[in-house]
């Protein structure tokens, strides 16, 4: 097999053939939220199959396919479905697109999730600014020999989620009048939902939202130096704060009914990044 450098450039050049957009931000959409990439315009779309080496989406609300255009006046590229470790994909095939969109040029990245709220005072449908995240997937992207042509052994996760990035985001949700919650975000492997016990357990570590996706590929980005904003949409309230259970339909449901505020939001925060 290939190294994984030279089939994420091999697979970065197959898409600077398929289009002429060179894209500088790049959007990683969480379960129903790939409805944000329909809002690009001159889009090119490239289903994943089609690029060399690159994993394919298998989870219900992941299209699988790469969309390359212009949102509010800037060149992107957004991911309409993400790969999960759950999935099978190791941590490296999690994050190849995260080094794919540096080979193509882009240093700026918003990663969004569906997550379950640990946090008591949110609510489903609340949408969530990530502050920090913990690790809990007992595995790391950057486990193995170091790839210096990516970045360094050691990288740096104090400011994982840029500081002027969040405050931009404050300000955009203000104007808008959206209500914008802030937290932390835990990643865990899944497939299953947590226990209540679990839950327990992640609000006292200092969780305030529960996922299975986004931490690699945080840790790839600021591996690469690319700069990191991250919004939750808190679908529902994690395992044993509601009698209820959890399931991906609900999932699905409530990213639906925040479509709109999520997109208005992510489109004004698109619009000024480049600025700050
Ligand atoms: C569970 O309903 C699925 O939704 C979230 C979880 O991580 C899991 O994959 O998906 P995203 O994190 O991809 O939004």
């Amino acid at each position: 097999m290939k190294p994984m450098v030279q089939q994420a450039q091999e697979a970065a050049a197959y898409i600077g053939k398929r289009s002429g957009h060179r894209p500088v931000i790049g959007l990683v959409l969480g379960s129903g939220l790939g409805v944000l990439a329909e809002e690009i315009r001159h889009a090119d779309v490239i289903p994943y199959e089609e690029i060399p080496h690159f994993p394919v989406s298998t989870v219900q609300g992941h299209a699988g396919q790469l969309v390359l255009g212009e949102l509010e006046g800037q060149t992107v590229v957004a991911m309409q479905g993400r790969f999960h470790y759950y999935e099978g994909y190791g941590l490296d095939q999690v994050t190849f697109p995260i080094r794919v969109m540096k080979d193509l040029g882009v240093d700026r990245l918003i990663v969004t999730n569906a997550a379950g709220g640990i946090n008591l005072d949110f609510g489903a449908g609340d949408l969530m600014l990530i502050q920090d995240h913990i690790n809990l997937m007992f595995n790391n992207p950057l486990f193995g020999p170091n790839a210096p042509e990516w970045g360094v052994r050691f990288p740096d996760m104090s400011d994982a989620y840029d500081p002027s990035y969040r405050q931009l985001a404050r300000r955009v949700a203000e104007d808008q009048n959206v209500s914008l919650r802030e937290g932390v975000y835990v990643g865990l492997t899944g497939p299953t939902y947590e226990t209540p016990a679990e839950i327990r357990m992640l609000r006292k570590l200092g969780g305030d939202a529960v996922g299975m996706s986004t931490v690699p590929e945080v840790i790839a980005a600021r591996h690469a130096g690319i700069r990191v904003l991250g919004i939750s949409c808190i679908s529902n309230l994690a395992a044993g704060i509601l009698d209820q259970p959890l399931s991906h339909d609900e999932v699905m449901e409530t990213a639906e009914q925040v479509k709109p505020r999520f997109i208005r939001l992510v489109k004004g925060i698109i619009k000024d990044i480049r600025s700050v």
